[in-house]
């Protein structure tokens, strides 16, 4: 894929002026490593923290190891990726046990996907044991019994962040679907619930055909669109959830330069996730996007503080 993302920047001194204290924990930067890139080992989570990310997030564990969707389970189209990896994982217990041996070097959030609240209450239980903060997937557009099909109904949210939250003290997000009219009655039922957080967005359902075999392109037909195509999605989902809720916002789609990160703080995240240009334009995205967003700040003269939500207040 061509990269259009490496930013032309600037080091402002020593300084990136973008370290940020967010959920009761403390970041060198507000850009986090997006679950499903890169976290399915804690070797993996701590190359992209020496790489410049701020904090990351685990590709989701669930009570069981999992193999996933048969392949071709990735495939790149115009602007981004389709994705139907079908939760593969080793299980959040062996996960945990492998994470506690690893010191990561920044925040790691531990992802999690059940089916049910009593599920989600137990992953949430086993993953704090060496996670710094919960991540509940509540989102994945292709898998049954969970992801959005645990997370389209409001009800049903509130119930699993109130279990979750309930089993630890540690913060716990609750990782929204763009796939529903509701996410803003989502995010606050899971802001009733007790989330610390909301994390939006996961990917955009998509799927791909071959025009050759003339059959769909995915093992598993359908899938997740993520990267520069649904950045505009992302930017509307955080602006609308800014508007209807009051805990912090996660933003994630699409960011991969500066001017990218920038437009979903000014739609109210107060820190960002990036996962598909971690693949398109390499581990230095970390780094790049961090320091123009810090020679932003600077030109502007703002904090990163006074720029998050400023659309809605211009
Ligand atoms: O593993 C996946 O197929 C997957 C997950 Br868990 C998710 O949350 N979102 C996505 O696009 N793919």
């Amino acid at each position: 894929m061509a990269s259009s993302c490496r930013a032309t920047v600037k080091t402002v001194g020593n300084r990136t002026g973008t370290s940020t204290k967010l959920l009761g924990l403390k970041f060198t930067n507000p850009l986090f490593l997006a679950s499903g890139v890169m976290g399915t080992t804690p070797g993996g989570l701590k190359s992209a923290v020496d790489a410049g990310a701020g904090g990351v997030v685990t590709k989701s564990l669930g009570l069981e190891a999992r193999k996933g969707h048969s392949s071709p389970n990735v495939v790149g189209v115009d602007c981004g990726y389709l994705n139907a990896m079908g939760l593969p994982n080793p299980g959040v217990e062996y996960f945990t046990e492998e994470l506690s041996k690893v010191d990561v070097g920044a925040p790691v959030f531990a992802s999690i996907f059940g089916e049910d609240p009593d599920q989600f209450a137990k992953l949430t239980e086993i993953a704090s044991g060496a996670a710094d903060g919960i991540e509940l997937n509540l989102s994945c557009p292709h898998a049954e019994k969970v992801g959005s099909a645990v997370g389209t109904d409001p009800d049903l949210v509130e119930r699993i962040v109130s279990k979750a939250v309930d089993a630890t003290d540690l913060p716990v997000l609750a990782k929204l679907t763009p796939n529903t009219d509701r996410i803003v009655d989502i995010g606050r039922a899971a802001e009733s619930g007790g989330a610390a957080g909301v994390v939006a967005i996961n990917t955009v359902s998509g799927m791909a055909i071959d025009v050759e075999t003339k059959r769909p392109v995915l093992g598993n037909v359908t899938g997740g669109l993520s990267g520069r195509a649904i950045h505009p999605v992302a930017v509307k989902a955080v602006y609308d959830l800014y508007e209807g809720l009051s805990v912090p916002i996660i933003g994630v789609g699409g960011v991969e330069t500066p001017e990218t990160a920038v437009e979903l703080i000014l739609a109210g995240a107060s820190a960002l996730q990036i996962g598909t240009a971690v693949a398109t334009c390499e581990l230095s995205v970390f780094r790049d996007v961090d320091r123009g967003l810090a020679e932003y700040l600077s030109q502007e003269d703002l904090s990163l503080e006074d720029l998050v939500g400023l659309a809605h207040r211009n």
